[in-house]
């Protein structure tokens, strides 16, 4: 049997977008408000800890008693206006795809694999990312697009897993998901996934002992990626449809 689908996650996995376009946005939606604070660049990454941006604020403030304490209904009002200044970074075509990551794309699209995207994001922030960067037709090259609120509950849940699971009509064990992080990690595997990940700044201290392989990035013919924990640790490789195949169906946790 071979392998069905490749589930994405999209931040840290498909674009490295929490420093420099989620952070920045969150921080433009602080000033819009007047809000006395701002986050810098190891707060954010602490705060990563929290998925979903509006759950990460919140967790914020209730850390900080000294800081205005905001109502759901402003918190929903300011992570809105975020994911339009976020939307506007995408549409001026400020951020790349990580490298690798539109080279396995046409890969599996050569081999008639389906992919499909389970990420926290907003659906908007993932449209307006794979429309810069895969062009006007980039969203619909994915099967399934499960994104943000669509499910009670944000990674590490399984949630967002077991419905583009569903959407997809695959069971878990046919499918491959790549993620970036500790709480993708925890929620794919909870789904029942086998996972790839690579890793990002924000994310290479974390524990990804329960993942297939850790990579450093996907990479590329002339500059390979680096595999990180597995049974081939050091080597260099290109991850393509081929390799993860191999990787699914060897099911070796090293
Ligand atoms: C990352 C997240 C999101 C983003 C911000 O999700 O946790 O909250 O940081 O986006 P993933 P929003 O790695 O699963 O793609 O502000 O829209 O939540
Ligand atoms: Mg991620």
């Amino acid at each position: 049997m071979p392998l069905r689908a490749l589930i994405f996650d999209v931040d840290g996995t498909l674009a490295d977008t929490e420093r420099d376009a989620h952070r920045v946005a969150f921080n433009q939606a602080f000033a819009a408000a007047d809000l006395p604070f701002d986050w810098d660049v190891p707060t954010y990454g602490y705060y990563l800890k929290v998925t979903g941006g509006k759950e990460r604020l919140r967790s914020f403030l209730n850390d900080h008693p000294e800081y205005p304490q905001l109502g759901d209904a402003d918190i929903a009002r300011i992570h809105k206006q975020k994911t339009g200044f976020y939307v506007e970074m995408m549409e001026a075509g400020l951020l790349p795809l990580r490298p690798g990551v539109e080279r396995l794309l046409n890969v599996a699209r050569e081999v008639g694999l389906p992919i499909a995207i389970a990420t926290t994001t907003t659906p908007a922030n993932v449209e307006s990312l794979l429309k810069s960067t895969l062009g006007k037709d980039g969203p619909g090259r994915f099967q399934t697009i499960g994104a943000g609120d669509i499910v009670p509950h944000k990674k590490p849940a399984p949630d967002i897993y077991l419905y583009v699971l569903r959407q997809l009509g695959f069971p878990a064990a046919d499918c491959l998901a790549l993620e970036d992080s500790e709480n993708g990690l925890r929620s794919a595997v909870s789904a029942g996934l086998d996972t790839v990940i690579t890793q990002t700044e924000y994310t290479q201290n974390q524990d990804f002992s329960a993942a297939l392989r850790v990579l450093d990035q996907l990479g590329e013919p002339q500059a390979p990626a680096q595999i990180l924990q597995g049974r081939e640790a050091g080597a260099r490789v290109v991850v393509d449809v081929d390799l993860l195949t191999q990787w699914w169906k060897e099911k070796t946790q090293y």
